[in-house]
């Protein structure tokens, strides 16, 4: 067969291969996907190369004996280079990824987001606490309640405002109710405790129910601490003296109480206590209404025609009884002007509260 290419044009080729190939610079190449691309135009089914050695054929043969071996060597040393760079770009990947992935273990770690209680949570158990450290037990009961226990026990007589729709939560049907105060677990646990004829001391914290237009102050659905003691011969001194001690340790040594007189159909006598103003040095502000002191809870002797009722003798055991409101407490202690803030869960109000927590 009679040879298509001249030797001159060949070796032209070459050189314009040999040329381009410096130019493309291959032991410098920047990246993976480059390399790939100079590998493809050099080597790759129609590279340029590719395409020289498939023009040795058409060499005459002594040509093609010298140039073959020239072309090849050329193939030879690119497929080296091409290896070389490789190589060395996958290194530097390798250690790239290496660095950036890196874990240092000796970094504190990150914390995770932590709950607490809340606020209303807190303050029942601080006012519960304070009596528990006197000798008080902790009780629970029912939310849904009968009148007896909540009403007619408490010498509520039946026609007692209190009993009416509009203050109360009544049930399908009849006799079924929200507790309106945790006074029935008072009741159901002087029932359970009667023929034992031991002295009684229990706090009742828990959730009470009132129909009420909610405000700044009210809500339907809130929270108290009752507690109850019944001894033989405890009376009003006794009392005082219990609160007197709770209310310091609750609000500090220095507080100053005033009891005033009060009614509750459940007690005799009953008294309303405040303590003086902890906002103004006296001289009368918003949170005392002007007043220099504020009201923190209701208490009094127990009524005998309670205790009775509930299967303990009057002429033997007298009691004590008084009633916190803790959503009260609470907005004291933390200066909360809107009861409402409390149900809202709006994390910046509740995250205030953080710092108190331990
Ligand atoms: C208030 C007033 C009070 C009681 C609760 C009580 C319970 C029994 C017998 C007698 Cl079983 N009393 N509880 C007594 C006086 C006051 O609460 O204003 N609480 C927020």
């Amino acid at each position: 067969m009679e040879p298509t290419t001249s030797r001159a044009a060949w070796d032209q080729a070459y050189a314009r291969v040999e040329s381009s190939l410096h130019a493309a610079g291959v032991a410098d190449t920047a990246d993976l996907p480059k390399l790939e691309e100079v590998r493809v135009r050099f080597l790759g089914r129609k590279g340029e190369l590719t395409e020289l050695l498939k023009s040795l054929k058409d060499l005459r043969l002594d040509d093609k004996r010298e140039l073959g071996p020239k072309a090849q060597a050329l193939k030879t040393a690119l497929e080296a280079e091409l290896a070389a760079a490789k190589d060395r770009l996958e290194e530097a990947s390798d250690a790239q990824t290496l660095n950036e992935d890196a874990v240092d273990l000796t970094l504190p770690s990150l914390r995770p987001p932590r709950g607490r209680l809340h606020p209303l949570t807190t303050t029942l158990h601080s006012i519960a606490a304070v009596f528990q450290s006197m000798g008080y037990s902790w009780a629970e009961g029912p939310f849904i309640e009968d009148e007896y226990h909540n009403f007619s026990a408490l010498n509520m007589p039946d026609d007692h405002p209190a009993r009416d729709s509009q203050d109360t939560f009544y049930l399908d049907g009849v006799n079924r109710l929200l507790r309106t105060h945790t006074s029935n677990v008072q009741i159901r646990t002087l029932e359970n405790h009667a023929a034992k004829g031991k002295p009684l001391r229990v706090v009742c914290p828990g959730r009470v129910f009132r129909h009420e237009q909610i405000d700044a102050t009210h809500s339907a659905v809130f929270h108290q601490v009752e507690g109850l003691v019944v001894d033989r011969g405890v009376g009003f001194a006794d009392l005082k003296g219990h609160l007197q001690a709770s209310l310091e340790r609750l609000l500090g040594a220095a507080t100053k109480t005033r009891f005033r007189p009060s009614y509750f159909p459940f007690t005799e006598p009953s008294t309303e206590v405040d303590v003086k103003c902890f906002f103004c040095p006296g001289t009368g502000c918003p949170s005392c209404k002007h007043t220099g002191w504020i009201e923190i809870l209701g208490a009094g002797v127990v009524n005998p025609k309670v205790l009775s009722c509930a299967g303990w003798d009057p002429e033997k055991w007298t009691g004590f009884a008084f009633g916190f409101g803790v959503e009260r407490v609470a907005m004291l202690m933390h200066g909360v002007r809107d009861l409402r803030d409390f149900y809202t869960n709006d994390l910046r109000f509740l995250r205030q509260f953080d710092e108190d927590f331990v």
